[in-house]
């Protein structure tokens, strides 16, 4: 049992954070200091990290590429380095989160964050990766915020206190651990027989869920050490027993675009 026990009222001066991530966030929002974004003379401008939220949007982008259909730049923001409070990311980004892009294909360029909405407004001028049938195009946004929602309890709740944490606290892992496999189920469950999240095509839910699901089973994801112990989630969450979502996402992993995807080169925004 810890010995802590919540003030009356919460007061971040006074709070103990820690962890790898402790230093990064406050509980205000908006910018912390003056810098300007770089931008290149593609189309659309990617401002972004090689996470899971990040490659979401680096699998749409690298797909419509190979297709012919857009070109872009891809400038990295270091999160660890607190470039997501700059003021010229804050004015794309009010949240302060990566990733983020901006259109300037359009008269007025127009600014996106959130990445499942960026696959929908790229998935939506492209009219690639979203069915037209009813039905299908509904499975499709249901997966697509089935993701957007479930995701934070797998990466801000389990991959946070298994991971991050300061110190492992069991209440919190166990809670996050069975909410991840509980997710992993029914994703497994709904593969069963279907060859992508929306059956026989290849759509924005894919490219939401591969890079945490599909790296997760995959043995990508919380993989290393910390203060206290080496991790690995793959193993910690018996990933072996999602066979459908590891079929799933082994063929995911093999398309050219999100190869790419996943190692995309992004210019530092300081240059
Ligand atoms: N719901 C957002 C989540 C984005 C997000 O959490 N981004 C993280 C990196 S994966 C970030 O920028 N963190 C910086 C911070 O918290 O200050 C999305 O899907 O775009």
């Amino acid at each position: 049992m810890t010995n802590y026990m919540p003030p009356k009222v919460w007061e971040f001066e006074k709070a103990s954070m820690g962890g790898k991530f402790g230093g990064i966030n406050r509980p205000t929002a908006g910018a912390r200091h003056t810098q300007n974004l770089p931008k290149g003379d593609k189309p659309y401008q990617l401002y972004s990290l090689n996470t899971p939220n990040g490659i979401k949007v680096n699998i749409i982008l690298e797909e419509l590429k190979v297709l012919g259909l857009l070109d872009y730049d891809a400038f990295k923001i270091n999160i660890m380095a607190g470039e997501q409070f700059g003021t010229g990311f804050v004015d794309i980004n009010p949240n302060s989160k990566i990733p983020a892009l901006v259109d300037y294909s359009t008269d007025t360029p127009i600014s996106i964050f959130e990445s499942g909405a960026i696959l929908l407004y790229l998935a939506q001028k492209y009219d690639r990766f979203l069915p037209k049938d009813s039905a299908k195009n509904a499975q499709t946004l249901s997966w697509l915020m089935w993701q957007m929602g479930s995701a934070p309890f797998l990466g801000g709740g389990f991959g946070h206190f298994y991971a991050y944490a300061p110190e492992p606290i069991e209440y919190a892992i166990n809670r996050y651990a069975m909410e991840a496999k509980r997710q992993l189920d029914v994703l497994d469950k709904h593969l069963t027989n279907n060859q992508f999240v929306v059956g026989d095509e290849y759509t924005i839910a894919d490219m939401a869920i591969y890079p945490w699901y599909g790296a997760l089973v995959l043995g990508k994801l919380y993989v290393g050490q910390n203060d206290y112990a080496n991790y690995d989630a793959s193993q910690f969450l018996s990933v072996h027993e999602y066979t459908n979502v590891i079929s799933w996402a082994k063929s995911i992993q093999s398309r050219e675009a999100v190869k790419l995807a996943e190692n995309l080169s992004l210019r530092p925004i300081g240059e």
